[in-house]
């Protein structure tokens, strides 16, 4: 039988491949692994673990946070601050940056996480996950303020999710492709299962909150409506259709078998360019999709060429199969 090769090995391997993960950036990515760890096990108590329902406060965007989002938070928290790898870190779940105690050394990188994507499904035991974003601090002034996490999609330097679901899966891009390390619960570390994941081009599947339809752009209903006429319409195939409303598990099927994700700006609130955020989940998950061959915009450009303003700045994306999301975004281009 094959041997087994954890994370921490695959990490060490990459690193004398092509240097693209310093001694730093390994133990980051160690460490928020083990924090993936804790998360999941906290969350696969269930209702055992007097973990579930509402915390009975609100974050920065204004959501009611779970119970678990917190403990999730606290978890990344606690795990990043001591290493000395992490300047700073921000979440969905804190107004604003963490910086590390002074009583700690201070590292090279930034660590930008959504804790618990996906968290209204914890109640129904279905499928959430961690989403997390590396960034390099800028290193031509001292000390950290939230202007330096305002960098482009392009400039991380890692990126990745762990989806609790049958499996705790952790999908990790360091810039050379896309692997996948399960957790196996026995030797409590994770391993390699899949590596260089390829999203195929084209695809018969997509997925959109569909009771959103009233409030969307032309382009949007120009798409799904082809989707939806099936064979006989313009695409000349029949679509399938899937919301899990947890944006790491419909990622991780997109990134498996294809497909296409699509969260658009609608009219609802019209001054927000989307729902999701740019910074910790949309960025995170743009880098994988195009490290898998996928495609990533906001509708119009490139999320990873997106300029972003504010912290929690929110984004349109549509993402998976890079010839539909060519083709939607054509649709906005071409509107
Ligand atoms: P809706 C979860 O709250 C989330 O941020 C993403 O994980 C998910 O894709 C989306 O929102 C679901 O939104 O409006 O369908 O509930």
């Amino acid at each position: 039988m094959a041997q087994k090769v954890s994370l921490t090995r695959y990490l060490v391997e990459q690193q004398r491949v092509d240097g693209s993960i310093p001694a730093q950036l390994r133990l980051l990515l160690e460490v928020v692994a083990r924090a993936c760890k804790s998360i999941s096990m906290a969350v696969n108590k269930g209702a055992l673990g007097g973990v579930l329902g509402s915390a009975e406060s609100e974050n920065v965007q204004g959501e009611v946070q779970k119970k678990l989002d917190i403990i999730s938070n606290e978890v990344l928290i606690e795990a990043n601050e001591w290493g000395g790898h992490l300047a700073a870190m921000a979440s969905e779940e804190m107004d604003s940056i963490h910086l590390v105690p002074s009583r700690y050394p201070q590292g090279e990188y930034l660590l930008l996480f959504d804790p618990l994507d996906g968290s209204s499904n914890i109640d129904v035991n279905v499928s959430i996950g961690t989403i997390f974003s590396v960034l390099k601090k800028p290193d031509d002034h001292p000390g950290v303020q939230e202007a330096d996490f305002l960098q482009a999609g392009v400039k991380q330097v890692a990126a990745g999710y762990c989806v609790y679901g049958p499996s705790t899966t952790l999908v990790l891009t360091v810039g050379d492709g896309v692997a996948m390390f399960t957790l196996d619960r026995e030797q409590g570390s994770f391993v390699l299962t899949q590596e260089n994941v390829q999203i195929p081009a084209d695809t018969k599947e997509f997925a959109i909150n569909m009771s959103n339809m009233r409030h969307w752009d032309a382009p949007v209903k120009r798409y799904v409506d082809e989707c939806l006429a099936g064979k006989d319409g313009p695409r000349g195939k029949d679509f399938n259709m899937r919301w899990i409303a947890s944006m790491v598990a419909d990622v991780h099927r997109i990134l498996t078998r294809g497909g296409i994700f699509m969260y658009p700006w609608d009219k609802r609130e019209p001054e927000k360019a989307g729902k999701l955020r740019l910074m910790y989940e949309a960025n995170p998950m743009a880098w994988l999709v195009e490290q898998a061959g996928g495609a990533a915009t906001n509708g119009k450009q490139r999320i990873l060429d997106l300029q972003p303003t504010k912290l929690h700045e929110r984004v349109a994306v549509f993402l998976g199969s890079k010839n539909e999301v060519e083709r939607v975004t054509d649709y906005h281009n071409g509107a």
